[in-house]
């Protein structure tokens, strides 16, 4: 099945499905061997990585080259996190149309103005797109795209700026009749609170997707129960190996040694497995020379 159908098929899916998130090829294999059935591209991760600040500072093809190595390493979809589309409507519908031929199944926008602006950064102070700016941009990545199974997935910010619910349902509504397919509506409450009040109001005109990073202590039955569509796990990857690249690079700065520390690491066997060494060395007994 091709990847943009198997992402539509989470989001429209009756029961709560759920992606991971990854920031490079090794993490996108790793989130597929674990199970799960897509990755979330994040940009904050992604940029992370990269070692620079979530506000666009990576360039937009420099985005895909990661993209392309995480599509390449995997079989499940990925949904990039677009950020606000890198630009206008001609430059996210360029984007859809080069991440098309990446084999990257979905996107999200958000309502926000390049550059973006983590959500969790002085969120109140960020100002938003424009709603018709913001819909006309909606309609012009779904009018680019070639494959009907494509998803843009439009993100309302209306919680994390401080507007409120009337505006995130005005806005869900209007990115709704431009063609959206599904809306992500964002909080940094650490409860469920906003969401739930959307859920309500919202009442199921298009699939809803959440990213809980903040609100994490609410039962994930509790989604069920709302009718949420999606879970994206945000940042999770990007966190761990945060935490175990700093212990372990602590540790043999401070020993000198290795000897503390082998045991709490990956085998040199488990990198070759997940680079897929065993492949090339089958493709070398069939295409090189015998010596
Ligand atoms: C990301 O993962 O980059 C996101 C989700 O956009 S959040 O960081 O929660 O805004
Ligand atoms: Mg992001």
């Amino acid at each position: 099945m091709k990847k943009t159908k198997k992402l539509r098929d989470l989001i429209n899916s009756e029961k709560l499905e759920f992606i991971m998130e990854a920031h490079n090829g090794l993490s996108a294999k790793i989130v597929e061997e674990a199970g799960f059935k897509g990755i979330w591209a994040s940009g904050l991760s992604i940029s992370a990585a990269l070692g620079v600040r979530d506000n666009n500072e990576a360039s937009w093809t420099q985005i895909m080259d990661v993209l392309e190595f995480m599509s390449d390493a995997t079989s499940v979809p990925i949904l990039l996190d677009g950020d606000t589309g890198y630009g206008n409507f001609n430059n996210a519908r360029r984007l859809v149309r080069k991440m098309e031929q990446r084999n990257i199944a979905g996107v999200c926008i958000e309502d926000k103005q390049f550059p973006k602006m983590n959500s969790f950064i002085n969120g109140q102070l960020q100002p938003m797109a424009d709603i018709e700016e913001f819909s006309g941009k909606i309609k012009a990545m779904k009018d680019a795209q070639s494959d009907d199974d494509f998803s843009v997935i439009a993100r309302v910010e209306a919680f994390i700026t401080g507007r409120g619910l009337d505006e995130a349902l005005l806005r869900a509504e209007a990115y709704r009749k431009a063609g959206a397919d599904a809306v992500l509506i964002h909080s940094k409450r650490s409860d469920i609170t906003e969401i739930e009040a959307f859920m309500k109001e919202w009442a199921g005109r298009l699939p809803v997707v959440i990213v809980p990073t903040k609100y994490y202590t609410t039962p994930t039955d509790k989604f069920r129960e709302l009718g949420i569509s999606l879970v994206i796990w945000a940042n999770h990857n990007l966190r761990s190996s945060i935490e175990a690249m700093e212990q372990t690079s602590r540790r043999i700065y401070q020993d000198e040694s290795l000897i503390h520390i082998e045991k709490d690491v990956a085998t040199l066997e488990e990198v070759f497995r997940l680079q897929g060494a065993e492949e090339l060395k089958a493709a070398e007994k069939q295409y090189l020379p015998p010596s």
